[in-house]
C-alpha cells in the first residue's frame, strides 16, 4: 500500500440531550476524522477512520489536540516512511517507536483498512470473520438530574427496543438511582459504568448494589488500579467490568491473570484498533471471559465499525452499540438504525456506508491536508 495524501477533519456535532458522567457533561462531541488516499491493488482508494479521543483529557490520557499533534507530526510521518510492501496489518508494528497514543493510532489504522477493504471490495465484518448480519443494541444512560427523569430516560429506551440498559453511576448516584430502575422496570438487563470514581474504601457501598443482580460494574476504581480491582471483586458479587485498565491485548492478559476482571469492554479506538480489539476477544474466548463491545459517542464510521466487531462470537454481552439518532440527529454516514433491538452489520466493502462529503463540511470545524508524495 502505498500513502498519497492524508487530511484531519475535525467535526463539532452537537448531541440530542447531554450526556453526563462522572467525568463530566458532554454536550457536544468533536470527532476527529482521519481521510487517507492511497494506492492499493492498483486503485486510488480513500479510506476513513475516526479517532475517538475526547476534546478534553478526562476519561483518557488523549485528547483531540494532543491525537491531532501526534498523527499530523508523528504517526503519519513513520507510514509515509514505511519500506514498501505493507499494509494495515504491518501499521501497529510500523507506529511502535512512537509510545501510547493508542487513540491516534487507532483512527489511522482503520482509515487504511477501510482503505484496503474498499479496494478489495469487503466489508469490515468479511475480514473479522463475522457470519452474524446484526447484533443485539444496547445503551448507556447518563446520570440525570432527578429519578423521576431517569425512570423517564430509561423508560424511552426500553419503549424504542433497547434489550439492555447501562446505567452511569457516581457517588451520591448509585444505589437510589439503581434500586428505582428495578423497581419499576424489573428483571431487565442492567449493568452499571461508574468511569474510575470511586475508591477501594468504597467497597461498602459498592457491595450494596449486590442486591440488584447487575450484569456487572464497569470500571469502578482508577484505570491503573488492577490489584485493587482484583480486591474488590473478591468483596462484591457483581462481575467486575473493565474498560479504562484495558488499553491493550497484553494488559487484557493480565487483569484476566490478576482476577481484576470478570469481564471486558472492548473499544477499538481505547485499544489501538480493530486488530487489537479482535486479539482481546480472541484472549478472552480461550479464557473464558465475556466481553461487550463499548462506544464512545462515535459517528457511523466508528459506529458501523463497532457493530461489525460486535459479531465476533466472543462478544456474548450486548453492546454500547446504539442507533446514531441515540446521539445524533444528524449523521455523517447513512444513519445506523435500530430494529427489533438489533443493529444491523454494514456488509459492503469498507468499515461503514460511504461519509456524506456535505454532512461532514456542515460539521467540520478544522481540516489539515498533508500531502504525501
Ligand atoms: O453508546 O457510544 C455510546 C456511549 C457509551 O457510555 C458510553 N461511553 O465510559 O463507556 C463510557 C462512555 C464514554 C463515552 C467514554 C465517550 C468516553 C467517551
Amino acid at each position: 500500500m502505498q500513502l498519497l495524501e492524508a487530511e484531519l477533519i475535525t467535526l463539532r456535532m452537537p448531541l440530542v440531550s447531554p450526556f453526563a458522567t462522572s467525568f463530566g457533561v458532554q454536550n457536544e462531541r468533536y470527532p476527529l476524522l482521519v481521510r487517507v488516499r492511497v494506492v492499493h491493488l492498483g486503485q486510488v482508494v480513500t479510506g476513513w477512520g475516526e479517532c475517538v479521543a475526547l476534546r478534553d483529557p478526562v476519561y483518557s490520557p488523549e485528547y483531540l489536540d494532543s491525537a491531532r499533534h501526534v498523527l499530523q507530526h508523528y504517526l503519519l510521518p513513520l507510514v509515509l516512511g514505511a519500506p514498501e510492501p505493507w499494509g494495515p496489518q504491518e501499521v501497529g508494528a510500523i507506529l511502535e517507536p512512537i509510545v501510547g497514543h493508542p487513540m491516534a493510532k487507532a483512527a489511522l489504522e482503520m482509515a487504511l483498512l477501510d482503505a484496503q477493504l474498499r479496494a478489495s471490495g469487503n466489508s469490515l465484518a468479511e475480514f473479522l470473520g463475522v457470519t452474524a448480519t446484526s447484533v443485539p443494541a444496547g445503551v448507556s444512560v447518563g446520570i440525570q438530574a432527578s429519578i423521576p427523569q431517569l425512570l423517564g430516560v430509561v423508560g424511552d429506551y426500553l419503549d424504542q427496543g433497547y434489550v439492555r440498559i447501562k446505567l452511569k453511576i457516581k457517588p451520591g448516584w448509585d444505589y437510589e438511582p439503581v434500586r428505582a430502575v428495578r423497581e419499576r422496570f424489573g428483571d431487565i438487563p442492567l449493568q452499571v459504568d461508574a468511569n474510575t470514581a470511586y475508591s477501594l474504601a468504597d467497597a461498602p457501598t459498592l457491595r450494596r448494589l449486590d442486591e440488584f443482580d447487575l450484569l456487572l460494574i464497569e470500571q469502578p476504581l482508577a484505570e491503573g488500579d488492577l490489584r485493587r480491582h482484583s480486591l474488590l471483586a473478591a468483596q462484591i458479587s457483581t462481575p467486575v467490568c473493565l474498560d479504562e485498565s484495558i488499553t491493550s491485548a497484553a494488559s487484557a492478559e493480565d487483569a484476566i491473570a490478576l482476577g481484576a476482571a470478570a469481564v471486558i469492554n472492548v473499544k477499538p479506538g481505547r485499544v489501538g484498533g480493530y486488530l487489537e480489539a479482535r486479539r482481546i476477544h480472541d484472549l478472552a474466548l480461550a479464557s473464558g471471559v465475556p466481553v461487550w463491545c463499548g462506544g464512545m459517542v462515535e459517528t457511523g464510521i466508528g459506529r458501523h465499525a463497532n457493530a461489525a466487531l460486535a459479531g465476533l462470537p466472543g462478544f456474548t454481552l450486548p453492546g454500547d452499540i446504539s442507533a446514531s439518532d441515540r446521539f445524533y440527529l444528524t449523521d455523517i454516514t447513512e444513519p445506523v438504525v435500530m430494529t427489533g433491538g438489533r443493529i444491523p452489520i454494514w456488509s459492503g466493502p469498507g468499515v461503514c456506508p460511504e461519509p456524506a462529503e456535505a454532512a461532514i463540511a456542515e460539521f467540520t470545524v478544522d481540516s489539515t491536508s498533508l500531502p504525501c508524495g
